[in-house]
């Protein structure tokens, strides 16, 4: 079989394991895109914008391990490299395909359509350098080959997306035929001697502290180190938290497992053990503003081992290039057969006696009773009743995907059954992220129940690409908090600009459906509306099914109101001198 540039990196495509790559046309991609239609394994998605399309390659990309989105030059790119630059922060391999122009064009003279009006185009390829692992300009067929493998390798490598323009008129040249995929899927091994110094050094820490605790953060997926983590736990039977980004990565069945570490945010009683234990393994954390909350709240220090992909740093010392899943693996290994070090567990029992094997937090339980007596009653919709209905409906094949806002507390505070998974986008925080995300989620896992939740001032910003999900007829159920503005913007910092026009979001989706549209918006305004509501998303197969939850603008969780003072606090420091 002969190749093109094109049907070469579709080929790539499906042998890293795309099903699919989303899309938006334009006159610089539309030969790429011809060529990519080809490759039947891989088929073409579109969205309704390069930002939702590069969001939703980077829901895809939670899904499947990979992903990847073609677009147009410059106005098409420059809307698509925001959701990339998300895809970096997050550690999520989105490979950003551009069409650019006719190769003749490159150092011509000549001013092209798209471009900012002068004849250097080369401002978007430096501009993707920024936010990428790696990033190529393909303007012959002949070096196509090796520099679409370069970028794609790398991204599948570091966890980071990568960046590809191909010349207009290039896509559809031949070129040299793929190889096998273990070229761009096999990463280089762990540097043995430094994996045996660093399995050595974290054991001895291990064995010199008394009452360790394991910290979870979201860069364990990344490194492929969920099953190791859980190794480590199960050997030294220490207290197990996740941070907040990181909810999910470490099952909550586990009987290790105490909740979430995020300062008073956290869940009952986890703080308290955190500052009552020596030391911290902390495997894959990003401590930032946010996850510190305002920088309150950061275990470091020489009683702090940071295991990260691959560098682990502990008192003094780094062990680089070495994979975090060999070295929680030897580790794990190591400790076998020795006294747990279980500490930490032990007195978490003694304080949190209800859950010695974690369940609901007690705030939930109660909130779910009251919820149960209200829905008969019709009394106004709460908070509460929102957040108790999603507890209701998870599964172990269910995903949520949790947008910037109240959300995020509401999604915190679920107790997930085994297999029950949860996305946010908490490093780069782009609101409006989630609902593309979703889309491109539930185009990755057709076999999860994926359930979206969504602020109304986030929906505004991304709302569309619910109309890709009628067209495809994907599932997902949406609950939309419409409490009138920007609530978590208003627990930080309050002022006009927290006030949004509001919507008539069950019609919007409506408007989607036009005449061959299947998507269901429905209003809840009391506590027996939604009950009905949940209902029929439940059964609704035919496409998605938005509940607009009507809430007081201040009913927000605990959560959300402490948290908002220690970020105020921390963004009104005033300028050193
Ligand atoms: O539950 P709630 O009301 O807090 O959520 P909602 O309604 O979605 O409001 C979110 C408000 C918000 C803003 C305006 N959260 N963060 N921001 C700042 C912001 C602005 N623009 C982008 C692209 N991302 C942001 N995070
Ligand atoms: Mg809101």
């Amino acid at each position: 079989m002969s190749y093109t540039v094109g049907t070469y990196l579709a080929e790539r495509f499906a042998q890293i394991g795309l099903k699919h790559h989303f899309a938006v046309a334009g006159d610089y991609n539309l030969v790429l895109l011809d060529q990519l239609l080809m490759n039947k394994s891989c088929e073409q998605v579109y969205c309704c914008n390069e930002l939702n399309c590069g969001f939703s390659a980077e829901g895809y990309a939670r899904a499947n391990g990979a992903a990847a989105a073609v677009v147009t030059f410059s106005v098409g790119a420059l809307s698509a490299l925001n959701a990339i630059g998300g895809a970096y922060a997050e550690n999520l391999p989105v490979i950003l395909v551009s069409g650019a122009p006719n190769s003749n064009d490159h150092g011509s003279g000549h001013i092209l359509h798209h471009t900012i009006g002068t004849p250097d185009y080369s401002y978007q390829l430096q501009i993707a350098e920024k936010l990428t692992c790696a990033a190529v300009s393909i303007i012959s067929a002949e070096d196509a080959p090796e520099k679409i493998d370069y970028a794609i390798r790398t991204a599948l490598r570091e966890k980071k997306p990568a960046y590809i323009e191909i010349a207009c008129n290039v896509s559809a040249q031949p070129c040299a035929a793929p190889g096998p995929a273990s070229a761009l899927l096999t990463p280089p091994p762990s540097d043995h001697a430094t994996l045996q110094a660093a399995i050595k050094a974290v054991s001895s820490f291990v064995e010199k502290h008394e009452k360790p605790a394991i910290l979870i953060g979201s860069k364990l997926r990344a490194a492929g180190a969920e099953q190791a983590a859980v190794k480590l736990a199960d050997a030294l039977g220490c207290v197990v938290a996740t941070m907040a980004a990181a909810k999910s990565f470490f099952p909550e069945d586990h009987p290790n497992y105490v909740g979430t570490y995020w300062g008073s945010a956290s869940s009952p009683n986890v703080s308290e053990i955190f500052n009552w234990a020596d030391s911290v393994l902390a495997l894959g954390c990003v401590f930032n503003d946010y996850s510190t909350e305002g920088w309150t709240a950061w275990p470091k220090g020489s009683n702090v081992v940071n295991a990260d992909k691959e560098v682990t740093k502990l008192d003094g010392h780094a062990f680089d290039n070495i994979h975090l899943v060999d070295l929680l693996n030897g580790v794990a290994e190591h400790l076998k057969g020795k006294p747990k070090r279980d500490a930490t567990m032990v007195e978490f029992r003694r304080i949190h006696p209800e859950s010695a094997t974690p369940k609901e937090d007690d705030q939930s339980i109660k909130e779910r009773k009251s919820q149960i007596a209200r829905t008969s009653a019709d009394t106004k919709l709460t908070r509460a009743d929102i957040q108790a209905h999603l507890q209701k409906i998870l599964t172990p094949t269910t995903t949520v995907i949790g947008e910037t806002g109240d959300s995020w507390f509401n999604v915190m505070r679920t107790k997930l059954p085994h297999g029950a998974r949860v996305e946010f986008e908490m490093q780069w925080g782009h609101i409006g992220w989630s609902v593309p995300a979703a889309f491109g989620y539930a185009v990755g896992a057709p076999d999860r129940r994926t359930v979206l939740m969504v602020g109304d001032g986030s929906f505004q910003l991304t709302a569309q690409e619910v109309a890709q999900m009628i067209r495809r007829k994907l599932p997902v159920i949406i609950f939309l908090i419409n409490n009138a503005g920007y609530t978590i913007e208003v627990e930080i910092h309050d002022g006009p600009y927290n006030n949004i026009k509001n919507w008539d979001y069950a019609a919007v989706v409506e408007g989607f459906n036009a005449k061959d549209g299947h998507g269901k918006g429905l209003r809840a305004t009391t506590a027996a509306e939604l009950e009905k509501a949940v209902e029929t998303a439940l059964a609704h197969k035919e496409g998605p099914t938005l509940i607009e939850c009507v809430i007081p603008r201040d009913d927000c969780t605990g959560e959300l109101i402490s948290w908002g003072r220690h970020v105020a606090t921390a963004n009104a420091r005033p300028p050193a001198k």
